[in-house]
């Protein structure tokens, strides 16, 4: 009752946006900062019965809009191991985010039975946040939730989101035979960097890398672990945190992957090594102006094959291979030549998944060693225990084969398996072109994207766009898929789908096609039937 009394008053303390329906969607609650404080207060009270209910684990709290834009903001709920809220959780924020205030302290005890929460359980969560300037207002609102809740709880300030899920796995491993690390921003450099070196052993890295860093956290961020990093030689731009305007604008992973263009500050020369992370640094793409000054994009489904082909190397010469289940896991938007790639020249299987990091880590986690990104750039790699058994007890019988093993052990470090991580993900890129003597050339080199067109398309109602097979198809509206077929037919290797927004009022479709013009006038055709 006490607790009741608590919530109640806190939460009388902020106005509830009239009119509006909150929902947990693909990455928690985003949108205009201005509308968002009853929704994190509400995140605070799911944060306090996620933990009681886990008997006390830590969860993590994520204040950020990633790619959107500066006025935006968000919030998202880290699991235990650094995973994402688990998907049964999503319908309880949602029911938290819409509740009166006056009633809020009501819904919260009805959870308490429904979920079976055991309240006299203790309470803990970690948050941070992105740079927006409405992040300080809203870890005051976490915390007030929190402190009604009598949670106890770690500001960890400015983070990038993949720190976050860093240190949240670490808090809840500590001392447990799956420990990940020192749960601090410090120890996340510390291992970044010592298992850095360990993969880099014997090679060197060609060159500079450019980072344009979206104006985001990712810049003060990737500046700090240079700081822990030998042997790499990084260029950070766009990294003005000051500005509040200039986060995601003109820049950024999204903007390069979405215009299919340099930022247009860039003063990249021709074969310059470039990369670029979104605003919360979970994202990364890279790319390269080509002789022809030709903007070339190595995406997500780059970093899948050449980080797929790495380790199936590795373990090949490991000795290892038989004993390690490799699988890349891919979503619609994949371009159909990296899924002719990692079938017929990599020989691995794929699983193809709803869009969103969680459906795809979750299939991830189906293999010993799981590669997952989405063509955005988003992803990582995922090793089971089983994985981890065999690389750490397999005894070498040559010095090759132990190079090969230390290297697979290095990599295990590397990755960040709780989440993809921008960072953690550029080192593995650079360590893989290091290893392969390789300039983004050659890597571009290892097949040829089909061209394709991503375009939006305002609907009255999405809601009617159903969508089956990992979002290839649609069910609804009824007769759609067949148009859909028919369009594609008339194209070489035309393939094309509609699929609803999980994040914007819209529907997205997707058309690829051997030629740009073929590519094109298919993706018009599909969005013409569509709207
Ligand atoms: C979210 C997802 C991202 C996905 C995107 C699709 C996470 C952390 N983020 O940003 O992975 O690509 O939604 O957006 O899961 P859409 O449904 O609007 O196309
Ligand atoms: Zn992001």
């Amino acid at each position: 009752p006490a607790v009741k009394k608590a919530i109640t008053e806190a939460a009388l303390q902020y106005t509830k946006p009239e009119g509006k329906v909150f929902e947990y969607g693909t990455a928690g609650f985003r949108m205009k900062a201005d509308l968002l404080n009853t929704v994190v207060f509400a995140v605070g009270l799911l944060a306090s019965l996620r933990s009681k209910k886990l008997s006390g684990q830590w969860i993590g709290v994520m204040v950020t809009a990633s790619h959107n834009p500066a006025e935006d903001n968000g919030v998202k709920l880290v699991d235990p191991m650094g995973e994402m809220l688990e998907a049964e959780w999503e319908a309880y924020a949602t029911r938290l985010a819409n509740a009166p205030l006056e009633s809020i302290a009501d819904v919260y005890d009805e959870l308490v039975k429904e979920i079976d929460v055991k309240i006299a359980n203790p309470a803990r969560v970690v948050f941070a946040r992105d740079t927006r300037a409405s992040g300080s207002r809203l870890v005051g609102v976490l915390s007030a939730a929190l402190t009604a809740t009598e949670v106890e709880f770690i500001d960890f300030k400015f983070m990038t989101t993949p720190q976050l899920h860093y240190v949240v796995r670490c808090k809840n491993t500590l001392g447990t035979q799956y420990e990940y690390g020192e749960p601090t921003e410090q120890g996340y450099y510390e291992k970044l960097a010592n298992s850095f070196k360990k993969v880099m052993r014997g090679v060197k890295v060609q060159g500079g890398l450019t980072v344009d860093c979206a104006n985001g956290v990712g810049g003060p961020k990737l500046r700090e672990l240079m700081k822990f990093l030998s042997g790499i030689d990084i260029k950070v731009v766009n990294d003005d945190v000051i500005n509040p305007d200039s986060l995601n604008f003109d820049c950024g992973a999204d903007y390069v992957k979405t215009k299919q263009r340099a930022p247009p500050s860039s003063k990249a020369a021709q074969l310059d090594r470039c990369a670029s992370l979104d605003g919360d640094a979970d994202r990364l793409v890279y790319y390269f102006q080509d002789e022809s000054n030709v903007f070339r994009l190595l995406d997500g489904d780059r970093i899948a094959t050449l980080a797929a082909s790495f380790i199936g190397d590795l373990a090949r010469s490991a000795g290892i291979a038989s004993k390690m289940k490799i699988g890349v896991v891919q979503t619609a938007y994949a371009n159909g030549s990296s899924t002719d790639y990692i079938e017929k020249v990599l020989k691995l299987p794929i699983i193809c998944t709803n869009t969103g990091v969680k459906h795809l880590h979750h299939a991830a986690l189906r293999f010993d060693v799981g590669v997952y990104f989405e063509a955005n750039g988003h992803g990582t790699v995922t090793f089971s225990e089983n994985a981890l058994k065999v690389i750490k007890n397999t005894e070498p019988q040559s010095p090759a084969q132990q190079h090969a093993l230390e290297s697979l052990q290095a990599l295990t470090d590397l990755i960040n398996q709780a989440v993809g991580d921008a960072l953690s993900d550029m080192l593995l890129v650079e360590a893989i072109l290091a290893h392969k003597g390789w300039s983004p050339k050659e890597w571009l080199g290892t097949y040829t994207d089909l061209p394709s067109r991503l375009v939006r398309v305002e609907v009255n109602d999405r809601s009617i766009f159903k969508a089956y097979d990992a979002e290839r198809k649609l069910e609804s509206p009824v007769g759609l898929q067949g148009t859909i077929e028919s369009l594609q037919s008339r194209y070489n290797k035309g393939r094309s789908f509609a699929r609803a927004s999980g994040t914007e009022d819209a529907v997205r479709v997707y058309a690829e096609a051997a030629s740009r013009s073929e590519a094109d006038d298919l993706a018009t055709r599909v969005a013409n039937a569509v709207s």
